[in-house]
């Protein structure tokens, strides 16, 4: 497939050096005569991911970790992914085993572990390099480290570095990478299946908002608008979806949509069966195969445009996670009703809203507006994206 790929350059010579310190560091520290005391161990940030979660929580979890090891000269671990390679390449040794047992006796706290406890302070005007704990946790399924963006001893590198401040791009591109045989797969599927302009639509069933619902008429409604633009187009939409059923009624409704323009438009999605249970997530209401997940994800990267579940993380990492230069524009996002009938003089009624940016959403970052001191808050604020890191997550905290 044809499309103009992000660059990182600048970011993308960071990590070639990064993997070749880490791999010259682990390398020394597992020779068998290396016998270094506690205190003399290089720094680290261990990341444990949230195991039941899916994809569009663990993944910003790796992400944040990693962004911390690189501002603050720490090496990156992660904990309890026991299959990471089944699913993605990697550059560097990252799990924790390897090095563990060296670190018994050294000291340790979290950053963040999840709602329970968010050291915001360190992260939004916080100096890393200069914390004396050999080894910061971080246990989340948010994308807590947005407010370092404008933390004013890391703004220079982002500036420099991720000068478009499209962080979690640059990041995840690079330390979340789809082992060949999952890629080739999503890129066949985009190959056979993609044409002149792609929708990707992420329906989200199984995990509701309260108790709202996000109806498959509103992601249809959302097309035709789209659809709207369009003239002598071959159009293919794209739906995943986390429920067989779900699935199966917005194909139908998609496919009874009148077409406009002299349109063409196909409609198509992988055929897991999205009711069997995932071994991975439990049951959680997760799912679905892992492989087919990724695949789905993928496939909605490299759509042109997304129509997302809110509250749903999936579609915004799909959005994020993105290597088509094209996907500056943020996704579409169908928000939750309680019945359509509901007070329609509210000023809060919004059925679909486009995102500015595909940076992941920061579900903790109300948090920090309404209860941070305002100090932290005020440094968050200076980020350019706050409004949309703070508004495009679940409302719940
Ligand atoms: N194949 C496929 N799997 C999906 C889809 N939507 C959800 N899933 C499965 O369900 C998981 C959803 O978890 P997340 O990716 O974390 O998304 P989320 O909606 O924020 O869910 P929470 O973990 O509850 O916050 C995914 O990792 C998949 O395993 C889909 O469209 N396609
Ligand atoms: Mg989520």
């Amino acid at each position: 497939m044809k499309y103009t790929e992000v660059k990182n350059l600048n970011f993308d010579l960071v990590y070639e050096e990064y993997v070749k310190k880490h791999n010259r560091i682990v390398s020394e520290l597992l020779r068998p005569s290396a016998k270094l005391n506690s205190s003399e161990l290089p720094k680290l940030v261990v990341v444990e991911p949230v195991m039941t979660n899916g994809f569009g929580n663990r993944i910003p979890s790796m992400v944040c970790g990693f962004m911390y090891s690189l501002l603050s000269d720490r090496l990156f671990f992660i904990s309890g992914y026991d299959n990471f390679t089944n699913y993605f390449e990697k550059d560097f040794e990252h799990d924790w085993k390897t090095v563990a047992d060296m670190y018994e006796n050294s000291t340790s706290r979290y950053i963040h572990d999840a709602n329970s406890y968010n050291d915001f302070e360190l992260v939004a005007r916080g100096n890393l390099s200069n914390d004396e704990t050999d080894i910061l946790y971080l246990r989340t399924w948010d994308y807590p480290c947005a407010p370092i963006m404008s933390n004013p001893h890391y703004k220079e590198w982002f500036n420099k570095t991720i000068p478009d401040y499209r962080v979690f791009t640059a990041l995840s591109l690079k330390l979340i990478r789809l082992k060949q045989y999952i890629n080739k797969q999503a890129d066949a599927f985009a190959d056979n299946n993609f044409t002149d302009y792609n929708i990707g639509i992420h329906l989200r069933e199984r995990k509701t908002t309260w108790d709202m619902i996000t109806p498959p008429e509103h992601f249809c409604n959302v097309v035709k608008m789209l659809l709207l633009e369009m003239k002598n187009m071959n159009i293919t939409v794209f739906v995943a979806a986390d429920n067989n059923n779900g699935r199966n009624k917005l194909v139908n409704l998609l496919r009874e949509m009148d077409t406009y323009n002299n349109n063409t438009v196909n409609i198509v999605h992988t055929d897991d069966d999205m009711d069997a249970l995932n071994p991975v997530s439990g049951s959680t209401g997760n799912t679905g195969s892992e492989v087919v997940a990724l695949i789905d994800m993928k496939v909605l990267s490299l759509c042109d445009d997304l129509v997302i579940t809110y509250g749903s993380s999936f579609g915004f990492i799909a959005a994020g996670w993105s290597q088509k230069a094209y996907h500056r524009r943020g996704p579409l996002v169908i928000m939750p009703i309680t019945n359509s009938s509901d007070d329609f003089q509210d000023v809060d009624k919004v059925w679909v809203y486009g995102a500015v940016s595909n940076e992941p959403c920061m579900f903790l970052s109300k948090w920090v507006i309404a209860y941070e001191d305002e100090e932290t808050s005020s440094v968050f604020k200076s980020n350019p994206l706050w409004m949309h890191y703070s508004q495009c997550h679940a409302p719940t905290f």
